[in-house]
């Protein structure tokens, strides 16, 4: 029995939910409502001490970082394989989700201006102090307090767009060269763990770095991955409300 807490909108729950739906795996999801903080409460810090989503319960027992719960679904439930065989290549995968972890989710901040920003600038000075204490690294205690009191400028979104151009999409279209997937010869984890980045570009961030002129095989391979049917079934769902 798994279940899944998880945010609907969560880059790292969304790559979750479509390992686990690339997997054809039944899973219990219960959704976490970041805006009311219950990712912060004791009960949840307790199966994640990091505060943040998505935690993966399978067996009675609970795992937080998204890489290592898809890692940890695949050597569980090995068909259809997501990672490659090769030693080599699956030090590549892991590379991809290590700069996918470490240098562009932190670019995305764009995305709490759109859900949490309205519900964190009513909070008065003590709830924000309160609220802060409970948020156990100091990164993300910044990301609140910028999302309460000091949003993000046109001119800092502009410079984290830009990053995420030379980082992701650049980087991705010289390893897409000899395959058309990220890493070996197969869609595997490396591809997952980049999908919900590359949604969020293609759908606010900057559309037009992802057309066939300027990222060709990025082009090439969003397409054959929104094919997939276990894409529709990860249920991404928009992420700006209409
Ligand atoms: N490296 C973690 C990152 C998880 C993460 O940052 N989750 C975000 C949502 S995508 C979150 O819970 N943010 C809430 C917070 O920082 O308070 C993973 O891949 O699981």
């Amino acid at each position: 029995m798994m279940i899944l807490h998880h945010g609907w909108r969560s880059s790292a729950s969304r790559r979750v939910r479509l390992c686990l739906e690339e997997k054809g795996l039944s899973y219990q999801g219960h959704h976490v409502d970041m805006a009311k903080l219950e990712h912060h409460s004791p009960e949840y810090l307790k199966i994640n001490p990091n505060g943040v989503i998505p935690t993966l319960i399978h067996d009675g027992r609970p795992l937080h970082e998204s890489g290592t719960i898809c890692e940890y679904l695949d050597e569980s439930f090995p068909d259809p394989p997501l990672r490659p065989e090769a030693p080599y290549e699956r030090a590549l995968m892991r590379n991809w989700i290590r700069h996918i972890d470490g240098l562009i989710h932190n670019l995305i901040i764009f995305n709490w201006r759109h859900h949490l920003q309205k519900t964190a600038q009513q909070w008065s000075d003590e709830e924000l102090a309160e609220m802060l204490k409970k948020v156990p690294s100091k990164e993300r205690q910044e990301s609140w307090l910028r999302v309460a009191r000091k949003p993000y400028t046109e001119e800092e979104r502009a410079a984290a767009r830009a990053k995420l151009v030379t980082l992701l999409l650049d980087r991705m279209e010289e390893a897409l060269k000899p395959s058309g997937w990220l890493v070996g010869k197969a869609y595997s984890i490396a591809d997952i763990s980049a999908v919900p980045f590359v949604k969020r570009i293609d759908e606010e961030i900057a559309p037009d770095e992802m057309s066939a002129q300027k990222h060709p095989r990025v082009a090439d391979w969003w397409t054959t991955i929104q094919a997939r049917p276990a894409f529709a079934r990860a249920n991404f769902g928009p992420f700006l409300e209409s």
